[in-house]
């Protein structure tokens, strides 16, 4: 009785589609790593500082083959070899180099990394060398080959290594360049540290031939009783089959592959994922070789007029904008429990939304977000004067924006997608971020498209939203600065706001400096006392704008920045936070917790 009823559930569902599993449109990155049998290459590894760039090329300036990616060791007394990793120093993955030794504090350049480990192949197996992120190009080499390159300093990437492993010893090699350019994404000019490293985790990822290498599973677009999505399965068979299971729902789809993919629809009625209620539903994934198990919220995203919607119902976000820095020892967040202290901070403030400032955080800040309820806005480093017509620099920010996507696709906890912040207006500038805005859409338009912008002109009464990008964002982000880089701290509070767009729009930031524990009057700067008016005044504008759907002030916590270079206050800090990065709170904190706790109470 027990199998036929368990068979009604079972739907079997023959869409044929035309793409293969490795889809061009999307970065060709496993999925949930979390759920894959994994090798951690993480620790120590050896590091040779390189500022020349000698271990790359010669004397000619030409890249040649004698590199440091060798490896090399003397084999009699008379060689002549200046390098060798195994008496150098060493640095710890996942980490930036910077908060790590003294010396490469403000180092931008190359350093190369080396890792020696064991390897045992097994059958039928494929192994991926993965990298969460390293900052800003890493050019890596296995056993002396080079096996790739990459570009852009915070999303993953992979390289099948099946046919470059051998059995036993096993040595890698990476290059790592941080140097700023003009045409990278970010370019010359940030206000945050430009930490460069090995930044996160490193593993070697063993798969069977045929795999599951991707998939999708969210509600349609708006709708809350369907589940819809594809598999992909590399190696895979013509009329292979593919299984998605969801057991808290009693759901088991069956479906075939057809050029290694297989898309699916399952009528489902999930409790839906939310900030008060963040569900997860454990979700298999299977295929007569592979299983995947993932854990999937479902929620939808809209809006409606100047209203965003979630799940239908009108949700205002409260949030705050974050760098992924970590607390007390500053440099990156490399643990879950640096993402946690981070996150508890932001649940303590009364938020319900997170601006993961200005490129993808880790896939694990993503995740604990997700598991305690934040919505979240994730963006990539599109950010200030890039060069939008340098058609190099849009295929890298195109690049950034797919990894993002392919990565954080399963995540309910991800609403927005943000294109860019603070971009200059131009034509060049709207056709670079429009295109990419039709990217995001064709990768995933389950979720909602934004940017933040600092272009708003002048109405008859005030602020005007008119900037042309607003016609292609779903939600209009705003950076708005009254009181700190314009007006005192009192005139905030009487500016008026008016958009061209009927749609919802989140002050993406507001703020202003100030060093915990330095006290005066609210009109002299760096104090608590003039950041908290800053905040109120802020707040009361705020509380005047019809079409606003959220905010996320400016910022969690002091993060380095080496545009803050004023002796005493800022020490190579951001002082906007709400928190010292010694994890003291300042006056501004209480402030806006009881504007968010406030609105719980209406
Ligand atoms: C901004 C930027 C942000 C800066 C902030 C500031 O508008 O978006 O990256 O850190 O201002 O503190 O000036």
């Amino acid at each position: 009785m027990k199998g036929i009823s368990n068979l009604t559930f079972i739907l079997f569902i023959f869409l044929s589609i035309t793409s293969t599993a490795q889809d061009a449109n999307y970065a060709n990155l496993l999925q949930n790593i979390d759920s894959r049998e994994k090798t951690s290459l993480n620790g120590k590894w050896d590091m040779i500082v390189d500022p020349l760039e000698n271990g790359f090329y010669n004397h000619r300036l030409q890249e040649y083959d004698k590199g440091y990616f060798r490896n090399a060791k003397m084999q009699s007394p008379s060689d002549l070899i200046e390098y060798d990793f195994d008496t150098s120093l060493q640095l710890d993955v996942p980490g930036d180099w910077n908060t790590q030794m003294d010396k490469l504090y403000y180092y931008e350049g190359t350093v190369w990394y080396k890792k020696d480990f064991d390897y045992t192949p097994t059958s039928n197996e494929l192994t991926y060398l993965y990298f969460e992120a390293v900052n800003y190009e890493a050019i890596v080499y296995l056993n002396g080959e080079k096996i790739g390159k990459h570009v852009g300093g915070y999303t993953p990437f992979q390289f099948d290594v099946t046919d470059k492993l051998v059995d036993g010893n096993n040595f890698v090699v990476v290059k790592v360049d941080n140097k700023r350019k003009k045409e990278n994404v970010p370019t010359v000019n940030q206000d945050w540290w430009n930490y460069g490293g090995i930044t996160r985790s490193v593993h070697l990822i063993s798969v069977p031939k045929t795999h599951i290498s991707d998939y999708y599973v969210q509600l349609e677009k708006g709708e809350t009783g369907k589940i819809k999505g594809w598999v992909a399965v590399e190696n895979a068979t013509n009329g292979d089959e593919v299984s998605i299971k969801i057991p808290e729902l009693k759901k088991t789809i069956k479906t075939k592959l057809n050029d290694g993919k297989a898309s699916f629809l399952i009528n489902a009625k999930p409790s839906l994922w939310s900030p008060t209620s963040p569900k997860l539903y454990e979700v298999v994934i299977k295929t007569k070789t592979d299983e995947v198990v993932d854990n999937i919220g479902f929620r939808t995203v809209t809006t409606d007029g100047s209203k965003i919607l979630v799940n239908g119902k009108e949700t205002f976000l409260k949030g705050i904008s974050i760098h992924e820095e970590a607390a007390f020892k500053t440099g990156r967040v490399i643990s879950v429990e640096e993402c946690k202290v981070l996150l508890n901070w932001a649940k303590e403030l009364g938020c319900n939304f997170l601006r993961l400032a200005h490129y993808p955080h880790s896939e694990a800040m993503v995740k604990e977000a997700e598991k305690m309820g934040f919505l979240i806005w994730s963006e990539i480093p599109v950010y200030w004067t890039i060069q939008f017509e340098n058609e190099d620099t849009y295929a890298n920010a195109e690049n950034q924006l797919t990894e993002m996507i392919s990565r954080d696709k399963n995540r309910a906890s991800v609403v927005l997608w943000s294109m860019a912040n603070e971009t200059p207006e131009s034509e060049p500038r709207l056709s670079f971020i429009s295109n990419l805005a039709e990217k995001a859409r064709s990768l995933d338009n389950s979720r909602l498209i934004t940017a933040a912008l600092d272009t708003q002109g002048k109405g008859d009464d005030g602020n005007l939203i008119e900037d042309p990008l607003g016609k292609v964002v779903d939600v209009i982000g705003i950076n708005n600065y009254c009181g700190w880089y314009y007006g005192d701290v009192d005139s905030c509070s009487s500016i008026k706001w008016a958009s061209a767009y009927n749609k919802p729009m989140i002050m993406s930031e507001i703020g202003g400096g100030a060093l915990y524990g330095k006290h005066g009057d609210k009109n002299e700067r760096w104090t608590e006392e003039y950041q908290d008016a800053l905040f109120k005044s802020n707040i009361e504008m705020m509380e005047n704008i019809e079409f606003m759907a959220g905010l996320s002030p400016w910022i969690l916590m002091d993060f380095r920045s080496s545009r803050r270079p004023l002796r005493r206050i800022q020490d190579d800090f951001n002082r906007k936070g709400l928190i010292s990065e010694q994890g003291m709170k300042k006056k501004a904190f209480y402030t806006l917790q009881e504007y968010y706790l406030d609105m719980d109470k209406k």
